[in-house]
């Protein structure tokens, strides 16, 4: 009997099991199949915004103390002084790298590792090691001394960064020590210097300092008042590093900087001549950042650059739209070229983009251009680019359309031929990298 109840329960559950199992397979076999996404239809990560501008608090490190140690001797008498010095503390460099798109990775504070202490048989602090921080190619960088008194150090805060970052270097200093133009790929320099180590009881510069106080070496350590002016323990101090704030600008580098009202077909332009992929749309302000794109002019292929820019408005200078601030990514741009709507009072655009120019530096004015008349493929475009000729007979107007790629050749040759004949005195005059980088305000 038991046996029969153990065959009917094995029966059953096999029976089950299997038929769940069939159910399953069923189910799933009947399902439809899910629709494979394809890569392209997938929805684009939104891509980080540029940034152009930044500030950070750098520090270098400290430099390691130095060693008070006494050679271990038998004997009586005096132990020599044997104590290394402190290594040096790391500095902050600032580096141009020709991979960095913008400002977006810089940080709050840099600090640079401080120097190991010295120790004793003569041994010397480790060295530290310094920290660079790298920027894009055209970044201008101001270096401000941080008061040492006035302004908080990063200890000082407890670690807490909103008071150091609240603060504009402009507010609390005006005048930079140093001014730096990071135009060259791999050109480095040091903004905050690390502190000096220490010298150990064995180094010749610290007996010199003491040579009263090392007289009475042994009996000058075991005194617990030590004197705290004295010379021996100021000189075994490593030096504080620098805390300097650097504030940081990209000023793009480009040949030529096209500039003009929104929607005037600046991005499409850009487009039509070079590889460049920037967003075009009809609504106003689709270009909020820089771009440049590489143009190459036949028929040797030598290469332009161009630096596409968001719009700009009539009273810009005054706060309309996005300001006129972002003129700066064509202020190194040894030539211009104002693109205008053949069809949207172009005569009239041109004299405003002017003064708009005019308020964020005059020698933009002055600086040789192009007005390039775009979309002569509108109704009455061609009549309207004549009468923009005539008007302006004293700038060079090229009537294009970058929707059709009409006169796209006549405008890259034009372009080529003017850089020729201006950039040469035009960088010979201004723009020298070195010699800027060079330059010292204070
Ligand atoms: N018909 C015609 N339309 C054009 C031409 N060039 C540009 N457009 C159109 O004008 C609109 C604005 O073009 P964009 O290239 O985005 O203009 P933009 O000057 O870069 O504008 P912002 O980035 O807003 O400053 C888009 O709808 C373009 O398709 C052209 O030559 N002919
Ligand atoms: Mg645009």
């Amino acid at each position: 009997m038991r046996m029969n109840y153990c065959y009917y329960y094995y029966a059953i559950t096999t029976g089950a099991r299997a038929l769940n199992k069939l159910a399953w397979t069923a189910a799933f076999s009947a399902a439809p199949a899910l629709p494979r996404v394809k890569k392209r239809d997938a929805p684009r990560r939104a891509s980080k915004p540029f940034v152009d501008a930044a500030s950070a608090l750098v520090q270098g490190g400290d430099g390691g103390r130095g060693s008070l140690a006494l050679a271990k001797r038998g004997g009586s008498g005096m132990s020599p002084p044997d104590g290394g010095n402190g290594g040096k503390g790391g500095g902050v460099y600032v580096e141009a790298a020709a991979g960095v798109r913008d400002l977006s990775g810089i940080t709050a504070l840099y600090r640079a590792d401080n120097g190991g202490h010295g120790g004793g048989d003569g041994m010397y602090g480790r060295r530290a090691k310094d920290v660079v921080i790298q920027v894009p190619l055209g970044t201008w960088a101001e270096v401000y001394r941080v008061d040492d008194d006035g302004d908080k150090s990063w200890d000082d805060a407890g670690g807490d960064l909103d008071f150091e970052v609240s603060q504009s270097a402009h507010a609390t200093f005006e005048v930079p020590v140093l001014t730096l133009d990071l135009s060259t790929a791999g050109e480095r320099h040091l903004v905050a210097a690390g502190g000096v180590g220490g010298l150990g009881s064995r180094s010749k510069g610290s007996r010199h300092r003491s040579r009263i106080a090392l007289n009475t070496m042994p009996g000058f350590l075991r005194d617990k008042q030590l004197d705290p002016e004295d010379s021996v323990r100021q000189a075994a101090m490593g030096g504080a590093g620098e805390s300097v704030r650097l504030s940081l600008r990209l000023k793009t580098l480009a040949d030529i900087g096209l500039v003009g009202a929104p929607n005037a077909g600046k991005s499409s332009l850009l487009r039509a001549i070079s590889t460049a992929r920037p967003a075009v749309a009809d609504y106003p302000f689709t270009t909020i950042s820089p771009m440049v794109g590489s143009v190459v002019c036949p028929p040797d292929g030598a290469m332009l650059s161009v630096a596409d820019v968001p719009g700009l408005l009539r009273g810009a200078s005054m706060g309309k739209g996005m300001g006129i601030d972002f003129l700066r990514h064509v202020e190194r741009a040894p030539f211009l070229a104002f693109v205008v709507d053949v069809c949207a009072d172009p005569h009239e655009v041109v004299e405003w983009l002017l003064t708009e120019l005019a308020a964020y530096d005059e020698s933009l004015v002055s600086r040789p251009r192009l007005v390039v008349a775009n979309k002569v493929d509108l109704p009455e475009g061609r009549e309207r680019a004549r009468e923009l000729r005539e008007g302006l007979p004293s700038e060079e107007v090229i009537a294009v359309s970058a929707l059709t790629g009409e006169g796209m050749g006549e405008l890259i040759r034009t372009m080529r031929r003017m850089l020729e004949s201006q950039v040469v005195d035009w960088k010979a005059r201004d723009y020298d990298p070195v010699a800027l980088a060079k330059k010292k305000l204070m």
